[in-house]
């Protein structure tokens, strides 16, 4: 019982704080993805191609979000694109309260789209909204099929699955039916795209959904 409790007020703070977040990102007319999947799955590279693709259309900014190092936000400032990292320490996860700390550096007025690339990790980071509007999960094929059943809460959370790696498919023991069918069983409204970063497969889609999101949050202001 007093794990539970000590639990829930852990999430309850951060809720707090997500829904402060929501507020900002609200006023501002701001719209925020958070990224989320096991370590490797390519979410930074996903990302790197996402603001080539976007930047000539949208103004973006990302933050990004590892236990130590500042090696994924100096690739995307690569880019040209303002990227300010997190590093959790010993937490497995991004919270609300990190991402508050950071608006600041931000010009929340003169930007679209935040992308925020979560710690890798299955399990931890669904649990703790950061305010953002959507959750996309990526799951490359590298990882095996039966990661949806194994991690639900996870792809429950997702707005958007993107199967990455499909170039990597003749290689290694990947259902894409079976990962995708799964997945769908946990959240009948989730969005799926198999894409490659490396070959390009898939992204157009992905692009597009992205944009839809943005302007759906541009006519809600
Ligand atoms: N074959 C292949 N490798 C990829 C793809 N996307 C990313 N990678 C590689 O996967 C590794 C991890 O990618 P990274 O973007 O750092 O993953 P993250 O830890 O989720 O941010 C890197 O070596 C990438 O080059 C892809 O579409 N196909
Ligand atoms: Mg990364």
């Amino acid at each position: 019982m007093h794990e539970i409790a000590v639990g829930a007020g852990i999430l309850g703070q951060n809720d707090a704080w997500a829904q402060h977040n929501r507020e900002h990102f609200r006023a501002h007319g701001v719209y925020v993805l958070n990224l989320m999947s096991a370590p490797g799955a390519g979410k930074t590279t996903l990302l790197e191609r996402t603001v080539d693709a976007l930047a000539s259309r949208y103004r973006l900014a990302v933050i990004e979000g590892d236990v130590q190092t500042r090696i994924d936000a100096e690739r995307i400032a690569r880019h040209g694109i303002q990227a300010v990292q997190i590093n959790t320490g010993a937490a497995c996860h991004l919270d609300a309260r990190q991402i508050h700390e950071t608006l600041p550096v931000f010009d929340l007025d003169a930007l679209d789209l935040l992308l925020v690339e979560n710690v890798g990790n299955l399990v931890c980071p669904a649990e703790f909204d950061l305010g953002e509007h959507d959750k996309v999960m990526l799951l490359s094929v590298a990882e095996g099929d039966d990661k949806p059943i194994k991690y639900p809460v996870m792809f429950h959370a997702a707005r958007a699955l993107l199967v990455t790696k499909v170039d990597l498919l003749p290689y290694v023991d990947f259902d894409l039916g079976r990962a995708e069918r799964d997945a769908r069983a946990l959240n009948l409204e989730l969005e799926v795209f198999r894409v490659s970063a490396r070959t390009g497969e898939g992204l157009d889609a992905w692009y597009q959904w992205l944009a839809a999101r943005i302007e759906g949050q541009r006519t809600r202001r």
